[in-house]
C-alpha cells in the first residue's frame, strides 16, 4: 500500500507518469486528447521563430487496447483532425490473457489504420533495436513534416514475442502476468546470457538510459527560448503560463456574478439546458481555455456558445472552440481527460444523460485522476417525454453521485445553472456533471444570501415559522415542491423547502451548515424524478421518485403518472406527519 509504483501507473503518484493507465484503450484516447491539446496550443501561442509548444505525443498500445471499441472511436477522430504528432507504437505480440489472439482478434490492424487515414510503419521487428530506431526517426519526421504532404497520426507496428528469453513462457499468455518462478528465472538468465545480480543495472545500460543531463539541457534551452518569447510577447507569455497552471483569470468571481445576474434577469420559464448555454455565453468568450464539444447532439445539448465556432481540420489559430466529437461518448470523455492532463484547457462535452453510461469509465478515471472535466448531460429524467425509456435516465443521477470525487449538479433554474457552471469551472481537483432538463422549468426568486448559498450544494429556499417537515428537491422537481408547499400552507401545514442542486458539495459542508439546512428533529421527504435509493441516506421518511424505467408519453402525462403532482406531494407529507404523530403517541 502507498507504493510509489502501484499496480497500474497512476498520475500524481509516480514521477513521470502522465496519465493513469490500466483500463485498456483509454490511454490511447488520452494520447489523442494530448496531441489535440498540443496542436491547438501551438496554433494559439507559437510565433515565427518561437515554437513554444512543439512536442510529439508517443503512446504504447497492445492488442487489448486495439480490441477495445474506444480505440476505433478515437483513432478515427484523430485522423480527421490530422493529429500527425501522435505516434503510436503497437506491441503486436499476438497474445492476450486468454491466449493467442488470432482466435478472437483476426483484424488486419495495418489495413484498419490505413483505412482511418493513418500513416503506418508496418512489420518492424520490435526486438531489433536498429530497425526500431530507424522507424521512430522516420515517424518523428513524418510527424513534423508530413509524409508526401499528408499530415496524419502514425502507427508503428512492432512485432514482438511476449516473455522473450524465457524458454517455457515465451509466446504464451502465462508470460503476461504470472511470476516466472526461480527455476524459470534461472533458465531465462542462461538463455539471455544475463549474469548480473537481481536489481543490478549494468553501468553502460544505466548510462544509456539516464537522460537527466540531456533532459535538463533541453529544458534549459526551452526556458531560454521562452524568456525571449516573454520579452517579445509579454501578454501571450503570461497568458500561456496562466493557462498551463490551470489558473482562472483574476476577475473570475465577477464573471460568475455576471452569469448569475444574466440568469436572474430571465423571468420566463427556461429549460436548464438552455440556461446552460446562456451561462456559456458569458463564460465562453471570457475564458479561452474552455474547449467544448458534443457527441453529435450540439443542437440538443446546447454546448456551443456565441462565437464558439466549430473546430475543423486546417482551422487557424483560435478558430473552433467547439468539437464535433461525432457519436463517440466514451471517446469524447477519455479525450477530454487527455486535454485536461496535458493542460491549457478546461474541456467540457455533452451528450444525453442516459448515454453517460457509455462514457462511464472515463468519468471514473477523471475523478480518480482529479481532473477538471465538465460533462453537460442534458435530457435528464422522464421529463424528455416521448423518446421513451431508452432515453429517460432514471438511475443516472444516483449512480453518478456514487463516483467518489464527482460533483453532480442538478440545477433547478437559470440561476442555479449559472452557479453550477461557475463551480464546475472553478473546481480544479475533479470532474463535474451538469444534469440538465430538456423541458422548461420556472424561474425561482431568491434573496442575495440564497444566491450565495447555492454554491454550498443545498440551502433553505422557502422557510416557514414552526415548519413541521422539510421537502428536499432537485432540478425540475423544485417547482413542484414549491407548489406543494403553498397548498400545504393553505391547509395549515408549514413546510420548509430545501433546494439541493449538488448533494456531493452539500456533503462536504460543515456539520453546522448541514444541520441548519436539514434540522435533525424535522422529518424529510425528497422529491426527485429518479431512483429513490440514494435519498435514504439523508434520513428521509419518504421519497417521491421513479423506481422503474420510464414510459413513452408527453412529459406532463409522465409526471402525473409517476406521482409528481402537488397533490401527491401534499398527500405524502400528510401521511408522513400522521405516521410520525402516531409513533410519538
Ligand atoms: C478495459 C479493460 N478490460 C480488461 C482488462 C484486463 N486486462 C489486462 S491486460 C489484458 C490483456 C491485454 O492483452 P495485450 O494488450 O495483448 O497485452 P499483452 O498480453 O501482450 O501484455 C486484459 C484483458 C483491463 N485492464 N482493462
Amino acid at each position: 500500500m502507498h507504493s510509489r509504483t502501484p499496480g497500474h501507473p497512476e498520475v500524481g503518484i509516480t514521477p513521470g507518469v502522465e496519465t493513469t493507465t490500466g483500463p485498456l484503450g483509454q490511454g490511447l484516447a488520452n494520447a489523442v486528447g494530448m496531441a489535440l491539446a498540443e496542436k491547438l496550443l501551438a496554433a494559439r501561442f507559437n510565433r515565427d521563430g518561437f515554437p513554444i509548444v512543439d512536442h510529439l505525443t508517443w503512446a504504447f498500445v497492445g492488442d487489448g487496447c486495439l480490441m477495445e471499441g474506444i480505440s476505433h472511436e478515437v483513432c478515427s477522430l484523430a485522423s480527421t483532425h490530422e493529429l500527425s504528432r501522435l505516434i503510436v507504437l503497437y506491441d503486436d505480440n499476438g497474445i492476450s490473457i486468454d491466449g493467442e489472439v488470432r482466435h478472437w482478434f483476426g483484424d488486419d490492424t495495418v489495413a484498419r489504420f490505413r483505412a482511418y487515414g493513418w500513416h503506418v510503419i508496418a512489420g518492424i521487428d520490435g526486438h531489433d533495436i536498429g530497425a526500431l530506431d530507424a522507424a521512430l526517426i522516420q515517424a518523428a519526421r513524418w510527424a513534423r513534416e508530413g509524409r508526401d504532404g499528408v499530415f496524419a497520426p502514425i502507427l508503428v507496428q512492432c512485432r514482438t514475442v511476449i516473455g522473450k528469453g524465457s524458454p517455457a513462457r515465451a509466446n504464451t499468455a502465462k508470460a503476461h502476468g504470472e511470476p516466472l518462478g526461480s527455476a524459470e528465472i534461472e533458465a531465462t538468465r542462461s538463455a539471455l546470457g544475463w549474469t548480473h545480480a537481481p536489481f543490478e543495472i549494468p553501468a553502460d545500460i544505466r548510462q544509456a538510459w539516464d537522460t537527466r543531463a540531456s533532459g535538463a539541457a533541453l529544458e534549459a534551452s526551452w526556458q531560454a527560448r521562452f524568456a525571449l518569447y516573454r520579452q517579445r510577447y509579454p501578454e501571450l507569455a503570461s497568458e500561456f503560463e496562466r493557462r498551463m497552471r490551470g489558473e482562472l483569470p483574476d476577475d473570475f468571481d465577477a464573471l460568475v456574478d455576471e452569469a448569475v445576474r444574466a440568469a436572474a434577469g430571465v423571468v420566463d420559464a427556461v429549460a436548464t439546458r438552455k440556461a446552460s448555454q446562456n451561462a456559456l455565453n458569458v463564460y465562453g468568450p471570457a475564458l479561452p481555455e474552455l474547449l467544448g464539444g458534443s457527441a453529435d447532439l450540439t443542437g440538443s445539448n446546447l454546448t456551443d456558445f456565441k462565437g464558439s465556432g466549430a473546430l475543423r481540420r486546417g482551422g487557424t489559430a483560435g478558430d473552433g472552440r467547439h468539437i464535433n466529437y461525432g457519436v463517440r461518448e466514451f471517446g469524447m470523455s477519455a479525450i477530454m481527460n487527455g486535454l485536461a492532463l496535458h493542460g491549457g484547457f478546461i474541456a467540457y462535452g455533452g451528450t444525453f444523460l442516459t448515454f453517460s453510461d457509455y462514457s462511464r469509465n472515463a468519468l471514473r478515471m477523471a475523478a480518480l485522476m482529479k481532473q477538471r472535466v465538465i460533462y453537460v448531460f442534458t435530457h435528464d429524467s422522464i421529463g424528455l417525454g416521448e423518446d421513451g425509456p431508452t432515453h429517460q435516465p432514471v438511475e443516472h443521477a444516483a449512480s453518478l453521485r456514487l463516483i467518489p470525487r464527482m460533483d453532480v449538479w442538478r440545477p433547478a433554474d437559470g440561476v442555479e445553472t449559472a452557479v453550477a457552471w461557475g463551480a464546475a469551472i472553478e473546481r480544479n481537483d475533479g470532474p463535474s456533471s451538469l444534469l440538465l432538463s430538456r423541458q422548461t422549468v420556472p424561474a425561482v426568486t431568491r434573496s442575495v444570501a440564497q444566491v450565495e448559498a447555492i454554491s454550498r450544494g443545498a440551502y433553505v429556499l422557502r422557510d416557514a415559522e414552526e415548519a413541521q417537515l422539510v421537502l428536499i428537491a432537485t432540478g425540475s422537481e423544485l417547482g413542484l415542491a414549491l407548489a406543494a408547499r403553498e397548498q400545504l400552507a393553505e391547509q395549515g401545514i408549514a413546510v420548509r423547502v430545501v433546494s439541493m442542486p449538488c448533494t456531493t458539495v452539500f456533503d462536504r459542508q460543515s456539520a453546522n451548515w448541514k444541520s441548519a439546512v436539514l434540522p435533525p428533529h424535522l422529518p424529510r421527504i425528497a422529491v426527485e424524478a429518479g431512483i429513490s435509493d440514494f435519498w435514504w441516506k439523508y434520513g428521509c421518511d419518504a421519497v417521491i421518485a421513479v423506481d422503474s424505467f420510464g414510459e413513452s408519453a408527453p412529459a406532463p402525462v409522465l409526471f402525473k403518472h409517476f406521482g409528481f403532482t402537488p397533490e401527491n406531494v401534499v398527500d405524502t407529507v400528510r401521511e408522513v406527519l400522521r405516521r410520525r404523530a402516531s409513533a410519538a403517541r
